[in-house]
Formats: C-alpha cells, structure tokens, sequence
C-alpha cells in the first residue's frame, strides 16, 4: 500500500505540501482541483500544474478525490449524457497526465453529512459528530445554513455553496428517485466511462454513503456489504471498484468492516481508515485513529486489507482538531499525521509479525 494523505490544494489548505512531505512514511498526495463544479471538464494544464507543484514538493500524485458527479447523471435527468461525456473527458485527461486512480461518490444532494463539526470531547479536542435526533429536528436548509456557520471559513468537501444555494431545486430533481432508479443511474454511468478506463489504467474507487442511512429521505445505495457485492456486480471490470472508508461504513454498528473488506478482494483501489465512537443508535463521533479510542477495531481492519493483498493508495481520514490548530474541520495536519503513523505502525507490525 502506499500511504499518502488528502490535500485540497495551497489555496484552499491550512496544510502544506512541506509539511505532509515530513510525515513519516507518506509519500503521495490525494488531491484534487478544488474549486470545479461537478459537471464541468477539467483543462489539461491545470491539472498538470497541479501534478507538477506536487511533485516538486517530492510527493506524488497518488490519486483524484473526488471527481463530483452531475446530479444530472445520478437522477438519470435528459442532459445526463452531456454531462457524462465532459466526464469522460475529465478522465481522458487525468490519465494523459498520469494518473489512474478517481474517487467520486453517489450520494444525491448531500456528501457527507454532520450535525456538529466541533464537538468537544474529554480530553479537549474537537471533532465532526452526527445525531439523527437533531437532523429529525430541522429541515436541509437549517442543516446547510448550520455546517456552513461551523465551517471556519472553509468551503468543505462536496458543500460547493453554489450548488447548495438551489437546494429546493436540488431536491426537486430526486423527487421521483428511489434506491433502484439511483442504483440504475450509477449503472449506465458506469457503462458508459469503463471504455475510457480501460483506455487510460483508471480505477474508479466509488466511495460508501456517509451516514450508512437513508438522510432526509434521500436514498443511500453504497451503505453495506449487501450492496457493495451487488454495486461491484454491475461489471465485470476491475477498474469498477470502491474506496474502502471505515467511518463512513462504520456508522452502522452491523457491518463487519473486515467482512466487506475480504468479500471485496480485488475492488478495493483505495482506502480511507479512521475510527469512530458510537454513542447511541444513529449517534457517532469522529474519535482519535486508535483502536482504544473508538468503536473500529482498526487492527483487524489493516490485517484485513493486508490479508487481500491491497496495494493501492490508503489515507487517514478525518482527524479532531487538536493542539491549538486552526484547520479546515476534519482536515487538519496533527491528528491526521498521527493517524498515518499509526496506520504504519499496524502494517509494519502485521508485516514483521508474519514474518516471525
Ligand atoms: C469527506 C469525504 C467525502 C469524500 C467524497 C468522495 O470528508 O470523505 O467528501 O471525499 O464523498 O467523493
């Protein structure tokens, strides 16, 4: 495996390219070009520019995360096709420029979803949490009005405002789009972009819902093993496959992420691995890496990915903020730096100790 860690780019990053060249061990970056709408072609130079800052910082560029899907083509809308051709293009271009890895998510209207993204634990760190009490409570917008009055200042992964600004439109395009007619959806779009993958060595890394559930009505398709296996089931290619991220799968006590992780021998191009405490049915925060400090049992998630001999690009994930850093919420430098080097202890752990 290779051990990179995320960067959104220096002008949207309170962390450093230098600075994620000195985390031990990390030697790539997953980045992306942060400010484009999902939807629009990416141009050659920027993305080559992009290659070439991170590469004079000694790092590489390990993999895309994310390439954002058009909601046009995640409910099957009459422009879908024009938007899956810029998408096509996009990814001619990233593999042009060397690179064959492309995380997207399919999750309608929102990414990611929190209810608080600074909660303050015992040991006086923060960290992002979610209550489905609290989304109960209050309707999307509060929700988009309340992550963004948290945010920092940040624009945050998959919150582009100007998309969320229409979220009653937004939402009247899934009006009519249940769990089958996504699940279609993501069918035809994957038809349509494996020929280009094949073209170019792209591996297509669809990442899980986060929450596993259902989140105002909105349907969730990549939430379990059951629809893992049934997802990876649309094609035969290898380059479909999954990003393998713990907190987002996690959420739901019943999955046996070790379980998912060996059923998906061979899809698994990426992997995304933190903890997370539950406090309650539908409750979690976003604890520290360790084992100790969350629900996951972290251990048996790395030995898992080793035993299927996973060789693709692995990151921590979100991490709390701690020591005084001012940082985009779950994105700052310390607590994920400690999260990578705990990541490698456990592999070069589990390594040696097969060895003995
Ligand atoms: C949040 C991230 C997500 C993820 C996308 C992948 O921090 O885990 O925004 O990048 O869902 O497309």
């Amino acid at each position: 495996m290779q051990m990179t860690m995320r960067w959104f780019g220096a002008k949207y990053d309170s962390v450093t390219l230098e600075q994620i060249r000195q985390v031990p061990g990390v030697t790539g970056v997953i980045t992306t070009l942060y400010n484009m709408l999902p939807g629009v072609v990416w141009e050659a130079e920027a993305i080559l520019s992009l290659k070439k800052e991170v590469e004079a910082a000694g790092l590489s560029v390990a993999g895309i995360e994310s390439v954002n899907i058009h909601d046009a083509i995640k409910t099957g809308g009459p422009d879908r096709d024009k938007y899956i051709e810029n998408y096509r293009t996009t990814l001619e271009r990233l593999g042009k420029a060397d690179i064959h890895l492309v995380c997207y998510n399919f999750m309608p209207v929102f990414d990611w979803t929190r209810t608080d993204l600074a909660k303050k634990r015992d040991d006086g760190s923060t960290t992002m949490a979610y209550d489905q009490k609290i989304i109960d409570t209050i309707d999307p917008e509060a929700m988009t009005n309340s992550i963004g009055a948290q945010s920092k200042g940040y624009t945050l992964a998959g919150w582009e405002p100007e998309r969320l600004a229409k979220l009653k439109e937004l939402f009247d395009m899934y009006k009519n789009i249940d769990g089958e007619k996504l699940f279609a959806n993501l069918h035809y779009f994957i038809k349509a972009i494996m020929p280009v993958c094949d073209t170019y060595n792209i591996n297509m890394a669809i990442h899980p819902d986060d929450p596993a559930w259902p989140v105002f009505g909105l349907p969730r398709i990549v939430t379990d093993k059951e629809k893992l296996l049934r997802l990876i089931g649309l094609s035969d290619n290898e380059r479909h496959g999954v990003t393998l991220c713990t907190g987002s799968l996690g959420t739901n006590p019943q999955n046996d992420i070790p379980g998912i992780i060996r059923a998906l021998k061979g899809r698994i191009h990426f992997a995304h691995v933190r903890n997370l405490r539950h406090n309650g049915p539908g409750d979690f925060e976003e604890s520290a890496h360790l084992s100790g400090d969350g629900s996951l049992n972290i251990y048996a998630i790395m030995k898992a990915l080793y035993d299927i001999g996973f060789d693709g690009p692995i990151r921590p994930d979100h991490g709390r903020a701690i020591w005084g850093e001012k940082a985009m919420p779950g994105y700052g430098l310390y607590d994920r730096a400690l999260g990578a080097a705990y990541l490698n202890g456990l592999w070069e752990a589990i390594i040696q100790g097969g060895q003995e």
